[in-house]
């Protein structure tokens, strides 16, 4: 039915989006924008959440660590830990308003949330403004409330006075309609604690001890040159990430800023112990020329257990932005090995399992870095853009066949 999407500047179910021209729905009349906060629901009111007070991202993680996306059967709930929400929320550009809470007016709690970063996106090679929109949550005693529909005309509200007319966001969800549809893939790395939680089952055809062997991976890295990256090598980094992502459909276009902080923050923690770190980035180093050839990052979510015990984590690392010298021949088998260093690394910081969607070029490595299909799905939406027919004129490029969705935008 979509009482709420059908209202909504996005393609419906039954339009030929694939058909039309790329661009803008809806063009937005500013006069038509309320200039206030719309009405909540009878003892509730806005408050904005301020990510640099750690008081206000205990709320927020509070909130999240109790009602945020669930596996389908509810085992495992995710667990943003507070050091990678004030990570994912002060992203270059952000503003206290676009972190938007709803709060209970007598007892001031949080029960209610949606974010927004601003940040640039290509699609088919045209750069659009968008906000990202994430972080969606309502407390599980107001569900079905039609709370949702409220938080997300309140945060388009928002954005429209600020010159923002484009929006990107993921969800499990199936909703009208998404320009991408990509499958998560698990590779255990501790199969062990996977089986003993829950997350992995043991084929009727195997035994734990074949599993762990499946499994197993050497303890040091294989790559040449490869280390972890540093301060120095962010514009190197940058201009081969902006090559590489040319490649596909839809793709964000950072700015040096923005790539500094997606990939340094609480890097000097680097020392620490790596519950405090959230992110984590590696180049290539060629030995003999000293120029970047390739670069891997990826970053840690927890999930709850909920079946176990209060402090039962699983510790995911999901593969983030990475990137190979364009236009070589053997880009498969530089990949296969650059994501398998990545599995070690990952092991090596005591991570469980390690996540990949199939999007960007992942099609190169699931299967023979032994990624096994998991049951969701993840949906890539935009908001108010009509996305034009796919543009693949690249014919000498053979991996394009292997870009499912060609989708290139990876979401925290
Ligand atoms: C969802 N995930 O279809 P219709 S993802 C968007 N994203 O509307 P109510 C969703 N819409 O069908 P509840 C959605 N899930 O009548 C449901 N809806 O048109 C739609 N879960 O609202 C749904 N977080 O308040 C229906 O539902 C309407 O109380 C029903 O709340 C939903 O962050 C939810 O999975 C998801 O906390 C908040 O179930 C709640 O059930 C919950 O009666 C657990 O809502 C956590 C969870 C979602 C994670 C995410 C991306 C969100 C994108 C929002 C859309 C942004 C559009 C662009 C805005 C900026 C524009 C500019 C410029
Ligand atoms: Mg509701």
């Amino acid at each position: 039915s979509y009482k709420f999407w059908k209202t909504q500047p996005v393609p419906q179910f039954n339009e030929d989006g694939g058909k039309s021209k790329g661009g803008p729905i809806k063009v937005i009349n500013l006069d038509e924008v309320p200039k206030g906060p719309y009405p909540l629901l009878d003892g509730f009111e806005w408050g904005a959440i301020d990510p640099e007070d750690e008081k206000e991202v205990g709320e927020l993680h509070e909130l999240l660590s109790n009602h945020y996306v669930e596996d389908d059967d509810s085992t495992f709930r995710l667990n943003y830990s507070p050091v990678f929400l004030r990570w994912a929320l002060t992203a270059p550009g952000w503003q206290k308003q676009w972190h938007i809470g709803v709060r209970a007016s007598a007892s001031q709690k949080l029960v209610a949330f949606i974010s927004g970063l601003p940040t640039n996106i290509n699609v088919h090679a045209q750069t659009i403004k968008v906000i990202e929109i994430n972080f969606l949550c309502i407390h599980k005693r107001l569900r079905s409330k039609r709370l949702a529909p409220l938080l997300i005309r309140e945060i388009t509200r928002r954005c429209y006075l600020q010159g923002i007319y484009q929006a990107i966001y993921t969800a499990a969800a199936v909703l009208p309609t998404p320009v991408a549809s990509c499958r998560y893939y698990h590779r255990p790395l501790n199969w062990l604690k996977l089986y003993e939680s829950g997350f992995s089952g043991l084929p009727t055809n195997s035994t734990k001890a074949r599993q762990i062997g499946k499994y197993h991976l050497p303890s040091t890295t294989q790559t040449p040159g490869l280390r972890l990256m540093q301060a120095d090598d962010l514009d190197a980094v940058h201009g081969l990430l902006e090559r590489y992502l040319q490649r596909f459909d839809i793709s964000p276009t950072f700015s040096i800023d923005e790539l500094r902080h997606l990939l340094f923050f609480g890097a000097g923690q680097a020392k620490e112990a790596s519950s405090k770190r959230v992110v984590w980035a590696y180049v290539v180093e060629d030995l003999g020329t000293h120029k970047i050839t390739d670069f891997v990052s990826f970053y840690s979510i927890e999930s709850a257990v909920l079946s176990h015990s209060q402090d039962d984590v699983i510790r995911t690392a999901y593969l983030y932005y990475y990137a190979s010298t364009d236009k070589t021949s053997n880009l498969q088998q530089r990949i296969q090995g650059l994501i398998n260093d990545a599995l070690i690394l990952a092991k090596k910081a005591r991570f469980d399992v390690f996540n990949a969607l199939r999007l960007q070029d992942n099609d190169l490595f699931l299967e023979k870095l032994r990624f096994g299909t998991g049951d969701g799905q993840l949906h890539y939406y935009l908001f108010n853009y009509q996305v034009g027919p796919v543009v693949n004129d690249d014919a000498s490029d053979t991996l394009d066949s292997q870009r499912p969705g060609g989708m290139g935008v990876v979401m925290l």
